[in-house]
């Protein structure tokens, strides 16, 4: 690929990728040159203090991809970067900490007057009396904009004995549920800025944030308050802060990460007061955060590259992914077919895929078999969950791989030839390492399951809700290898490999399930499935409010049933799998059927409960074999005598004409 990278990243990342590359650096580079450089680029590789103007991006008609090494976006047109289909990825998640410590830093900076304290100290003065400091303890920190890092900064401060208070711009269920775990109240903006001792920004700068701290509200703040702001320059009106920090002001000190001016040789009227400690934006420019965000790059690349999106390295059996192979075509329908009908039919694979991608929550209901299957499309829904659970249970086994990976294929492609809408199949681990994962979408393609779901437990998987904190989780780089194996493996471009995340279930915690969302993202999942126990929406809500719309996320609410479905569509989320239920249901009946016919020695109690018998032979399409007799068996009517070989009897086939003579010839 063609990259160019016009601000300075970690150089370990940048040597990396030059040996995969074709890599150009231009840091600092005026307008004109990058004009020049982006021609013929494949993939942007930025941070902030680069202006990415719409006339430097429309030089890269190869454009195909944007890296933002770290967070903000203020620097970028969003809706020109969608308009064009460019791709564009964040890395949020390694500055959070990087940030929030430096807030952490700025706070303890200001309390103890360490500035003016080294500043006299290097004079020979030995100001121990004159320097006045303030404990942390017990002080309220206001957090303005308790997104991703005022979270964290929340959460260190409760450590240090701070009472945190946090606002937010929108305010829903999941962000107050989040906040009130972390030991952060949420209160309106003026409910934070009033009482607030510390007060730090981390919003983002945008039309609603530009001066957001200005004199009005600067006029608010406590007496003696500091503030801190490691958000965006433009956020706080610096005049106003200027007038605040003089003698007789409301602030008795700030810190500021960032400017309205940044650069080489910018310093504002601030510099010149002693209570203000002034640094240049490095609030992620720890070694740690950048060798992390480096690392990322690359793998976003990586798979980027990997997903057929430029030139890629050969995989061991030479299998690369074909772009545009033909679909395998629906083997669903059971009636005879006009000449030409099935190719009509959007493949399965691209059915399920506008699914993930429809924008609105869609449902997945389980089935165990062909005629669960069947029963499932008939109801309406628009997708199959093949689930591990219940095809073991139906098959008297339990959820622990007992049933083996082919037969398991063969219920599958019974599910598959039963219907119509796509299936996604619960494909546990992918039954063994990367190499039983390749051999998997090989044979799920053949039979025409749409997609599979692979899960980061190890084999042989027990079902998440046996003890699902005591189970071991596989290594995050093992189980990329199983969805790069995946997606390289797969002929279709449409089928879709869902890569599920088990931290939570095991007790992992959230930066742990973020951690692996971001790499099994990046590894070319086309969608995650996040799995959670608690009878709460709390974790998966929580997790949605970091996750954002990255890729498609599904959920199974098995435990958290109750929670209407709008918080689950609210949220982002793009597909629930109602999982277990068809058999859950059917297990009931069955229990009740045989014990009422057991103890009544008689089926009358139950004969008009039940379902009768033609409509099992409408499930199984009896009429379709019959319609078929007619046509393919010798002078339009059957060679075997009715009922003679296992089949319906075919009704003799009364409109048809040569049925006639075939019956007179046997009289
Ligand atoms: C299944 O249906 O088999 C699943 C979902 O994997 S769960 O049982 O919730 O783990
Ligand atoms: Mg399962």
């Amino acid at each position: 690929m063609r990259i160019l990278v016009v601000s300075p990243i970690d150089s370990s990342a940048i040597r990396a990728l030059e040996q995969e590359h074709d890599v150009v650096c231009a840091f600092n580079a005026p307008e004109e040159e990058l004009k020049k450089r982006i021609i013929d680029r494949d993939v942007v590789v930025f941070r902030s203090g680069v202006d990415l103007a719409t006339k430097v991006l429309d030089c890269g008609p190869e454009l195909k991809l944007m890296v933002r090494a770290g967070c903000g976006v203020d620097n970028l047109d969003l809706e020109y970067v969608r308009a064009r289909q460019i791709e564009f990825t964040r890395i949020p998640e390694p500055a959070a900490q990087a940030v929030a410590e430096m807030a952490v830093a700025m706070m303890l900076a200001l309390g103890r007057n360490l500035r003016e304290a080294d500043r006299l100290w290097r004079q020979g003065r030995w100001a121990k009396y004159e320097i006045e400091g303030y404990l942390l303890r017990g002080k309220t920190l206001g957090i303005v904009g308790a997104g991703n890092i005022g979270t964290r900064v929340g959460e260190l401060g409760a450590a240090l004995g701070m009472t945190p208070v946090g606002c937010v711009k929108t305010v829903t269920p999941a962000v107050a549920a989040r906040l009130a775990e972390k030991g952060i109240r949420l209160a309106s903006f003026d409910e934070v800025v009033s009482p607030a001792d510390f007060l730090c920004i981390h919003v983002p700068l945008n039309s609603s944030t530009r001066n957001l701290i200005d004199a009005g509200v600067l006029a608010r703040v406590k007496p003696g308050a500091y503030l801190i702001n490691l958000a965006r320059g433009g956020v706080v009106n610096e005049a106003a802060l200027h007038q605040q920090l003089l003698p007789g002001g409301r602030l008795r000190g700030a810190a500021l990460d960032v400017h309205e001016r940044e650069g080489e040789g910018k310093i504002s009227p601030l510099a010149e007061l002693p209570n203000v400690l002034l640094t240049p934006h490095i609030g992620a420019m720890t070694v740690d955060t950048q060798r992390e965000i480096g690392q990322r790059v690359l793998e976003i690349i990586r798979s980027f590259a990997g997903r057929g999106n430029g030139t890629r390295p050969a995989i061991p059996n030479g299998n690369l992914r074909a772009n545009g192979s033909a679909h395998r075509e629906s083997q669903g329908s059971s009636k005879p077919l006009e000449k030409g009908a099935r190719a009509k039919m959007t493949p399965k694979t691209s059915q399920l895929k506008a699914l993930l991608h429809s924008g609105k929550l869609e449902f997945l209901l389980e089935a165990h078999n062909g005629l669960s299957a069947r029963i499932v499309e008939e109801a309406g829904f628009k997708g199959i969950w093949a689930s591990g659970l219940t095809i073991s249970a139906s098959l008297g086994v339990r959820d622990n791989n007992e049933a083996s990976w082919t037969q398991v294929l063969e219920v599958v492609e019974f599910m598959s030839d039963a219907s119509n809408i796509p299936i996604l199949l619960d494909g546990d681990t992918g039954y063994g390492n990367f190499n039983n994962v390749r051999r998997l979408i090989r044979k799920l393609e053949q039979r025409g399951v749409a997609g599979v779901c692979i899960e980061d437990k190890l084999f042989p998987k027990t079902n998440s809700f046996i003890n699902g904190e005591q189970q071991p989780l596989a290594k995050i780089e093992e189980f990329v290898g199983k969805i790069k194996a995946a997606k390289d493996s797969q002929e279709d471009p449409d089928f879709c490999v869902v890569a599920r995340i088990e931290a939570l279930i095991a007790g992992w915690g959230m930066e742990e399930a973020l951690k692996r969302a971001h790499a099994y993202f990046h590894a070319g999942a086309d969608a995650l499935l996040v799995h959670s126990k608690i009878s709460q929406p709390t974790e998966i809500l929580g997790f949605m409010e970091r996750w954002g719309n990255t890729c498609p996320v599904v959920i199974v609410p098995t435990m958290y049933y109750r929670t209407p479905v709008e918080q689950f569509a609210d949220a982002g989320i793009s597909v629930a799998v109602w999982a277990n239920h068809l058999m859950r249901g059917s297990v009931r009946t069955m229990q009740t059927i045989a014990k009422e016919v057991y103890q009544a020695q008689s089926v009358l109690p139950v004969e008009e409960t039940i379902v009768p018998v033609k409509e099992i032979f409408r499930l199984q399409r009896a009429d379709e074999l019959r319609a078929a007799e007619l046509i393919y068996l010798p002078n339009g009517n059957g060679s075997q005598p009715a009922n003679g070989n296992g089949h319906i009897g075919p009704a003799r086939a009364t409109p048809l004409s040569k049925a006639k003579p075939y019956r007179e010839s046997r009289a």
